[in-house]
C-alpha cells in the first residue's frame, strides 16, 4: 500500500489476481500475475503499490532468464522469446514460434546424439584396433558419418534461413561516384529516398532502406561513390561507405557501362562475401540486357535504371543466390551465433572424421568429436558463460 494511502485503502483498480503454483509457471517459481484494466496511470499507482509492499521491478529479461535457470526452457527457446516479440514479418514470427516449441533444440540434440554415438563407435574401433575387422574402414562408419554430415547440412540450411528471416540480408550498394547506386536504391525500395544528381560524389551518408523481397528481409545500403578526395566531409564519407562494405552480407558493386576501364573491387570486401557487378546505363551504350553467372554463382548483369530494363533480373538473381525460399514452412528462427555453431561443430566433426578416413591419426578424432560437441551444447545453454548469458538477456525487454 502507498504511505500516502496507508490506512486509507484506496481502490485502485478492480482486476484479478491470478497464483500460478510452482513449477507449473512460465519462470518455473511461484508466481502472482495481477491482471487490471490498463492504461499508464492505474498500472503505474499498481506498480507503485505493489513496490513499496517491498517487491522490486524486474531486469530486462529476467522473467525468461529464470525460466532458462529452473531448466523450462533452453537457450535457443529463451532466444525464441525475445525473436517472437521482435519479429517484424509473420515469417519471422511463425518461424520464431517453431524455435520456442523446439525446432532447433530439437535438430541440435538430433545431432548431439549422432555425434555422441559416433564417438562412442570409434573409441571403441580403436581399442579394438588390434583386431581382425577393421571398424574404422567399415561401411557401417561410412554409412554413419554421411547420415551426420547431412543432418548437418540440413540443419545449417534451415537456421540460415531463419537468421536471414531474422535479420535480413544486408546488402551494400558501392561503387564510383555517379555510377548510379541511389538510383538503384531508390528502384528497389520504391522510394526517392536518396538524392540522385549528375554531380559525382552526391551521397556522403550512409542511407539504409529496409525491404522485404518475396518474403525476404533486405536492408539495402547506399554508400558515397568510391573515390579520392580532398574533401573532409566525402572522405568521411568514403570511409564510412568501406566500413559498410566490410560488413555486408552481399555487394552489388554499380559501373558505369560507359566506363572504359575493367571494374575494380573494392579492397575492404571480405573474401567470402559475394560481389555482383551491375553494369548500368545500357540505354547509352546500346548493350543488351543480360546476366551472366560466375562459377561462384555471382553474377555480371547489364541493366538500365532509368529505363528500368533489367532490374527483374537482377531480383530473381538476389533471391535465387541468397537461397531464400519464399515457402518457409519448417525454417526454425535462428540468430547469427547458432549458424556460427553449427558450422563450427560441422567443420569439427569433418576434421574428425578425415582424421579416421585417412587412418593418420585416429585418436585426434575424438578430441575433435569432443570440439564439436561443445559447439552444439553452447547452442542450447548446456554449456554458457555468464557473459553470453547476460549479453542475451539484456537484449530483451523488461516484463518478459
Ligand atoms: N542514362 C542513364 N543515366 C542514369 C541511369 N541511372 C542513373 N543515371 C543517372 O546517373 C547520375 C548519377 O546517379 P546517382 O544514382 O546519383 O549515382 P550515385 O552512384 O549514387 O552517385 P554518387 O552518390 O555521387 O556516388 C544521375 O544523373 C542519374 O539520373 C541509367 O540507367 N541511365
Ligand atoms: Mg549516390
Amino acid at each position: 500500500m502507498d504511505k500516502d494511502n496507508a490506512g486509507a485503502k484506496a481502490i485502485i483498480d478492480y482486476g484479478i489476481a491470478v497464483y500460478f503454483k510452482n513449477p507449473e509457471s512460465y519462470t518455473g517459481e511461484d508466481v502472482v500475475e495481477l491482471q487490471g484494466h490498463g492504461g499508464p496511470a492505474v498500472l503505474s499507482l499498481l506498480l507503485k503499490s505493489v513496490l513499496s509492499v517491498g517487491a522490486r521491478q524486474s531486469r530486462p529479461g529476467e522473467f525468461t532468464e529464470r525460466a532458462f535457470l529452473n531448466d523450462k526452457l533452453d537457450l535457443a527457446q529463451a532466444e525464441a522469446v525475445s525473436d517472437l516479440i521482435e519479429s517484424d514479418s509473420e515469417a519471422a514470427a511463425k518461424a520464431a514460434v517453431r524455435s520456442l516449441g523446439g525446432a532447433l533444440s530439437d535438430a541440435v540434440s538430433d545431432l548431439l546424439e549422432q555425434l555422441i554415438a559416433l564417438r562412442i563407435y570409434i573409441e571403441a574401433a580403436l581399442d579394438f584396433a588390434e583386431e581382425e575387422i577393421d571398424f574404422l574402414s567399415s561401411d557401417e562408419l561410412k554409412h554413419r558419418t554421411q547420415t551426420l554430415m547431412d543432418a548437418f547440412d540440413q540443419s545449417i540450411a534451415a537456421s540460415q534461413q531463419g537468421r536471414l528471416l531474422k535479420e535480413g540480408l544486408s546488402l551494400v550498394i558501392a561503387g564510383k561516384p555517379n555510377a548510379g547506386k541511389s538510383s538503384l536504391l531508390n528502384r528497389l525500395s520504391g522510394k526517392d529516398s536518396a538524392i540522385v544528381t549528375d554531380i559525382p560524389g552526391t551521397t556522403r551518408d550512409v542511407l539504409r532502406e529496409h525491404i522485404e523481397l518475396d518474403g525476404l528481409p533486405l536492408h539495402i545500403i547506399d554508400t558515397a561513390g568510391l573515390r579520392d578526395s580532398d574533401d573532409p566531409v566525402e572522405r568521411e564519407g568514403v570511409r564510412r561507405a568501406r566500413h559498410e562494405i566490410n560488413q555486408a552480407d552481399r555487394v552489388l558493386l554499380v559501373v558505369d557501362a560507359n566506363d572504359p576501364e575493367p571494374p575494380e573491387l573494392p579492397a575492404d570486401i571480405p573474401a567470402d562475401v559475394p560481389v555482383d557487378i551491375i553494369y548500368n546505363k545500357i540505354d547509352q551504350t546500346g548493350d543488351a540486357v543480360s546476366i551472366d553467372y560466375t562459377a561462384t554463382g555471382t553474377a555480371t548483369i547489364k541493366l538500365s535504371i532509368k529505363q528500368d530494363t533489367g532490374i527483374d533480373l537482377l531480383i530473381g538473381h538476389l533471391t535465387d543466390s541468397v537461397g531464400f525460399q519464399s515457402d518457409t514452412e519448417g525454417v526454425f528462427l535462428a540468430r547469427q551465433r547458432h549458424v556460427d555453431a553449427l558450422i563450427e561443430a560441422r567443420a569439427a566433426t569433418k576434421q574428425a572424421i578425415a582424421q579416421v578416413s585417412n587412418g593418420d591419426m585416429p585418436e585426434l578424432a575424438a578430441e575433435d568429436l569432443r570440439r564439436a560437441q561443445r559447439a552444439l551444447n553452447e547452442i542450447t545453454g548446456e554449456f554458457s558463460n555468464d557473459d553470453l548469458l547476460g549479453r542475451i538477456f539484456a537484449g530483451f525487454c523488461i516484463g518478459k
